[in-house]
């Protein structure tokens, strides 16, 4: 085999791109990875920023095939923090001697099918060609950062950093700090910052739900009961709904009293987890807009309960749907209480312009500031696509096929792109992206798998009418949910502005197992092999 030429390309080495390298060595094929970053993580190599944490419980955000590592790898909290990540991701990548098959700091300018070879052609930044039987852009759900669009944003003086692309040594102590957007970034950098700038100023324009976290430390027992039930939690992802590691209840909001209802809302406050509160008592928050209403009302009750400042309370009041991804916190409302944190509303009051010195209102109102934090979230799931063209059969161009909206079949493949996987592709099952990605991986090397047993091409392709069947199933199982009517990363709202087309599949794990298993029974039914 010539020195560039592999069975598969990986593109990137986050979480998805790491599994696929250890998926396809397995299989015993030879695999580049090729990382514009300097080093593994992806997502979490680049999201840095003070307080970044995952709100999915430590024990299921791991990659679940390496049993002797989740037996013993140590973490301290319910939660990993976002260096307690990058350490985890970077030991798998030692242990496992996976950083020799990673081409670090190359960008990918372009791939494209090439049919007569049956191969995949991969350009890079720095002037290499590589080719591959097989493609994986792993390109991640969270990776292309959504900048606002406010005139005069290139021409702030002082330090403006968007959260997805944070410079370490940005000191903010004593600094007059702005930040922009109040989703699961914003509201962790809130809480993390407020105690060290001299002062903060949060512009709010769609104030969230947020619940208590719980983090807190592991016992020994904890973690012994843990190892003890590691298989079950692991296989318990395929009867969930979103596999993050605990039971969801199916009971309907309205069929239990009020004072019963209060009650299960206050213990899930207690308890902790945005995931958790969202699932884990009740079933049909995102279904029923009455359920929906009434947690709404306690989450905005608590709100108003521990914010002191009537003023600041009214400004931090959610008012929509209680349907976008659950966040959590480690003490946010209690730091929009110190007297050093402002909640300016930016809904009634828009952003008209950021000036070399500050932010300028609609009203006229100028805030000066010595930094900026644009924590305004990213163009989920199709966006990381856009980073580069991605040609399939005849030349087509992938973002053309998506135009539309994101299409694919199982999350996992797309018509008229051969030998093209996606671990973590548009409509692919909703949930702990860990989850999703152990989840999507048991097709995809089903069928490649198979691929190399065979005599021929060893070329797998989805086809159009299956891809067309799963995007109508995605649109079924999302018709009238209240994620899909509320605008943000979820559907492409926040980019488009009003929800899109779906981008996932939630029909839970327990039914794309269902899917998944059919589809290998009857012969791999929607895809060809040529
Ligand atoms: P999100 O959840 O998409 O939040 C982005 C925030 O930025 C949200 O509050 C937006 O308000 C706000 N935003 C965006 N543009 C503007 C403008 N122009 N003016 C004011 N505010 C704006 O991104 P995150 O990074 O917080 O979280 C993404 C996921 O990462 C998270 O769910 C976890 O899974 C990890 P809007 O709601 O659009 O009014």
């Amino acid at each position: 085999m010539s020195p560039n030429r592999y069975d598969a390309i990986v593109v990137g080495a986050g979480m998805a791109g790491l599994q696929a390298l250890h998926k396809l060595q397995s299989l015993n094929l030879t695999v580049k990875v090729v990382e514009r970053l300097p080093d593994v993580g992806g997502t979490w190599l680049t999201n840095n920023y003070p307080g970044a944490m995952s709100d999915t419980e430590s024990y299921m955000y791991r990659f679940f095939w390496d049993k002797e590592d989740l037996y013993t790898y140590p973490w301290p909290n319910r939660y990993l923090t976002q260096p307690e990540i990058l350490a985890y991701i970077r030991h798998v990548v030692a242990k496992h001697g996976m950083r020799p098959h990673i081409q670090f700091n190359t960008e990918v300018t372009g791939a494209s099918w090439d049919d007569s070879a049956k191969e995949w052609r991969v350009n890079t930044s720095t002037g290499e060609h590589f080719r591959g039987r097989y493609f994986f852009p792993c390109l991640g759900i969270l990776s292309k950062p959504v900048f606002p669009d406010i005139p005069g944003i290139d021409g702030f003086q002082g330090a403006l950093t968007h959260s997805s692309q944070w410079d370490p040594e940005l000191d903010l102590s004593g600094k007059r700090v702005g930040i922009i957007g109040c989703g699961a970034t914003g509201i962790q950098i809130i809480t993390a910052i407020a105690p060290q700038v001299a002062s903060l100023i949060s512009f709010q324009r769609t104030p969230q739900y947020s619940v208590p976290a719980g983090n807190a430390p592991i016992s020994s027992q904890q973690r012994a009961w843990i190892n003890i039930h590691y298989d079950e939690l692991i296989n318990q992802i395929w009867e969930s709904m979103a596999g993050f590691g605990f039971i969801e209840n199916p009971r309907p909001t309205m069929s239990v009293s009020a004072e019963e209802r209060e009650y299960i809302f206050e213990m899930l406050w207690q308890y902790g987890s945005g995931m958790h509160f969202m699932m884990g008592g009740f079933g049909d928050f995102v279904i029923d807009p009455v359920a929906n209403e009434e947690v709404c009302k306690f989450i905005r009750k608590k709100i108003s309960q521990i914010v002191k400042d009537p003023e600041k309370a009214r400004n931090l009041m959610p008012t929509e749907f209680y349907a976008r991804r659950p966040v959590c916190d480690s003490g946010y409302y209690d730091a929009c209480n110190r007297d050093n944190v402002q909640i300016v509303n930016c809904r009634d009051t828009p952003i008209v312009a950021i000036t070399a010195s500050g932010v300028r209102m609609s009203d006229g109102k100028e805030y000066e500031l010595d930094a900026l934090i644009i924590a305004t979230g990213f163009d989920a799931f199709d966006g990381g696509f856009s980073s580069f063209p991605i040609r399939g059969r005849d030349g087509k161009l992938l973002m053309d096929c998506w135009r539309e909206r994101p299409k694919t079949y199982l999350g996992i493949a797309c018509a008229d792109f051969p030998n093209m996987f996606m671990l973590t592709g548009p409509l692919s099952p909703f949930g702990n992206i860990p989850a999703i990605i152990h989840g999507t991986s048991w097709p995809i090397f089903e069928l490649i798998n198979k691929n190399e047993q065979r005599e021929d091409n060893h070329v797998v392709e989805a086809t159009h009418e299956a891809q067309s069947e799963w995007v109508e199933l995605c649109d079924k199982c999302s018709e009238g949910n209240l994620i899909q009517k509320t605008k943000s990363w979820l559907n492409g709202g926040n980019v488009k502005g009003e929800p899109g087309a779906t981008r996932l599949y939630l029909g839970g794990f327990k039914g794309y197992k269902a899917f998944v298993s059919g589809m290998i029974e009857n012969d791999y039914r929607g895809f060809r092999f040529m």
